[in-house]
């Protein structure tokens, strides 16, 4: 705390009011970017989120650095080795795998105090470019007492139209740029003791959390996604039924009522739309 205090006291304060509202030390390995998914803000964050097929559909996310206290010396670079302590920058850029067209990522928000513009600018699947987005020194991680995690940025993804069932990865694209390391830390509150996060080619105990938004019909009767099977879902896949090949270009995209995945909408698609028709609700 006193190395603290002496050095950084503004960044030293945050952490501290961080600390104090009792984020816990995680079991995880020696360091990385953490990357987090949840469907409302009422909701837990997680690794992985499950979402229908429907245009519009919101997954929240969030974006930090995390370290592991129990790791030391957690982080080897070209500086040195040391345990760390406060995180000052990130430079680089993160993206999703898995984008099908329209969908979006919107409403990014930059979570800490202060930071460069381009960590925020987004193109399409990437948010960031590999510009220094210097945080100053409010990010510390240790001493006052140790912060495992601290959350960067967050944002939404927003889904389009596509209808069919994939999995979107919000990942790290690119870590630091030439000789600028993708995040810079120091190992005792300390100038002198400057640790690179940049890439060793030895392996710098870096591992990155992403998070996953997989997007499944869990429900796949429920046409119209409006979490039961009815006469609204029947209209719609007798449409289907009387257009009967998949490939038809009078068929919706994807042919969601070909419910047994076998190009065709028939007779046997039909006993299994009529069994969820009985049950009425979706699970
Ligand atoms: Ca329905
Ligand atoms: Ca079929």
């Amino acid at each position: 705390m006193s190395k603290c205090v002496r050095r950084w006291s503004a960044g030293c304060a945050f952490a501290a009011a961080l600390g104090l509202a009792g984020i816990g030390p995680e079991a995880l390995s020696a360091w990385g970017l953490k990357f987090e998914v949840r469907l409302s803000e009422s909701d837990p964050w997680s690794s992985a989120v499950n979402v229908p097929p429907v245009e519009g559909s919101v997954v929240r996310f969030r974006f930090g650095a995390y370290f592991d206290p129990g790791a030391a010396p957690v982080i080897t670079t070209a500086d040195g080795t040391g345990t760390a302590q406060a995180l000052n920058r990130f430079t680089g850029s993160n993206q999703s795998v898995g984008f099908a067209p329209g969908d979006v990522f919107q409403n990014l928000v930059r979570t800490i105090s202060s930071g460069n513009p381009a960590l925020l600018s987004n193109a399409g699947a990437t948010i960031g470019t590999t510009a220094v987005t210097s945080f100053g020194s409010q990010l510390f991680l240790a001493d006052v007492p140790f912060e495992p995690y601290k959350e960067i940025y967050k944002g939404e993804v927003r889904l389009g139209s596509d209808p069919t069932g994939r999995t979107i990865t919000i990942r790290n694209k690119t870590f630091g740029s030439g000789n600028t390391a993708g995040l810079t830390f120091y190992s005792s509150a300390s100038l002198v003791n400057k640790q690179s996060g940049a890439p060793q080619a030895s392996g710098p105990a870096r591992f990155d959390l992403n998070a996953s938004i997989n997007i499944v019909n869990t429900c796949p009767s429920d046409l119209n996604f409006d979490h039961s099977v009815d006469e609204s879902d029947f209209q719609i896949f007798l449409l289907a039924y009387q257009t009967m090949l998949c490939s038809d270009p009078a068929m919706p995209f994807a042919c969601p009522a070909d419910l047994n995945d076998d190009t065709l909408v028939d007779d046997a698609d039909f006993i299994v739309f009529g069994h969820a028709y009985d049950l009425l609700n979706c699970p």
